[in-house]
């Protein structure tokens, strides 16, 4: 009866690769490449996080990214690991990472047809204390004729090819989908070094009573935003007022909002009146994922994330994603 219980047909993620691949006739089997390189790059950046306590990897790098923020020694690590990933895959054009301040451009990668863009270590003000961050990702094909321009990655999550993150947390978590796909969830399996299908067709739950934000920043918010977690928190007719969680990673907030239901903001504010998340490797890839799981994304001024175009590499934007229902009760608040 034990060995019964031994799953033998185990869907890794280059079996599920390979058998997605099988279904569309004029691939080419290059992004199937670019996948394996992605891969790659979460068990490599996993393992380093796992050992930083160990080989003196905590604290900071000493210098500041491209948007100011303060370099962790790790967040160097896993953008470098990133970076020769991509490089070294030949099907990864441009890469635009939040460690970089230009675009890179693999101009020796002939062929290539995809740019990528990351955020290699999100979440890396939890590091040092052990708390769950993860890898944030965003692929888009190069136009018809295209060798990689600018213009080939500032374009709207709505032609985003495949998009998703990675959370290292208690297991290293991979949530992967594709333009009008379903979305998927893979454990990291340690002794097998593998991708391992866990959770196939992931639908995040229609509503939830949890909302997670900085409520930190609640003096700094515009009167809507305060209205909206106020009738969470004091609901009308004697109601159940919500749970809040709040980690600060971006990853692990939406992949439990992911599974339980509920509501993840990142609002505009008056202290930040563009909001702080970036939207080409936060807040569009995120959307994805949580639109074609069912549930809907939007910025602060109420347009679907998807469709926001950014100007520059690192614009940011507001955001609110999560339930279906949850994300239409912010809509009503903002419509007042
Ligand atoms: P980072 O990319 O510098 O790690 O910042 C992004 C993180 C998100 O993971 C998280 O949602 C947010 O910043 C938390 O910000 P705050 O500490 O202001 O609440
Ligand atoms: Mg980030």
């Amino acid at each position: 009866a034990e060995t019964a219980a031994v799953n033998t047909n185990i869907v890794t993620l280059t079996r599920f690769l390979t058998e997605e691949q099988s279904k569309h006739k004029e691939a080419t089997g290059d992004f199937t490449l670019l996948c394996h390189a992605l891969q790659f790059s979460f068990k490599a950046i996993s393992h380093y996080i796992r050992r930083a306590t160990l080989v003196n990897l905590t604290g900071l790098a000493g210098q500041s990214n491209a948007t100011g923020d303060d370099q962790k020694k790790l967040d160097v690590i896993g953008n470098d690991l990133f970076i020769a990933a991509m490089r070294s895959s030949g099907k990864c054009a441009l890469l635009v990472s939040e460690e970089e301040e230009e675009i890179i451009y693999f101009k020796d990668q002939t062929g290539a047809r995809y740019a990528v863009a990351c955020d290699p270590i999100d979440g890396s003000s939890n590091l040092d204390a052990g708390v769950s961050v993860g890898t944030i990702f965003g692929v888009h094909k190069l136009a018809e004729g295209s060798t990689g321009t600018k213009e080939d990655i500032l374009k709207p999550g709505t032609e985003l090819l495949a998009a998703g993150f990675t959370m290292y947390g208690a297991s290293a978590q991979l949530v992967i989908t594709m333009r009008g796909g379903t979305v998927n969830g893979f454990t990291l399996d340690n002794s097998f070094g593998e991708f391992i299908l866990t959770h196939p067709n992931m639908r995040i739950p229609k509503k939830r009573a949890i909302y997670s934000v900085n409520e930190g920043n609640s003096l700094y918010w515009e009167e809507n935003t305060k209205e909206y977690f106020n009738s969470l928190k004091f609901p009308q007719d004697n109601g159940k007022p919500y749970s809040a969680r709040y980690i600060g990673s971006m990853v692990a907030d939406a992949y439990r909002t992911l599974l339980y239901g509920g509501i993840f903001a990142y609002p505009a504010d008056k202290k930040s009146p563009k909001g702080k998340l970036r939207i080409l490797y936060e807040c569009a890839p995120m959307a994805m994922v949580f639109e074609n799981a069912g549930g809907q994304a939007v910025d602060s001024k109420m347009r679907r994330m998807l469709e926001v175009v950014p100007e520059h590499i690192h614009d940011r934007s507001g955001i609110y994603l999560g339930s279906y229902d949850e994300v239409e009760k912010v809509k009503s608040f903002y419509k007042k």
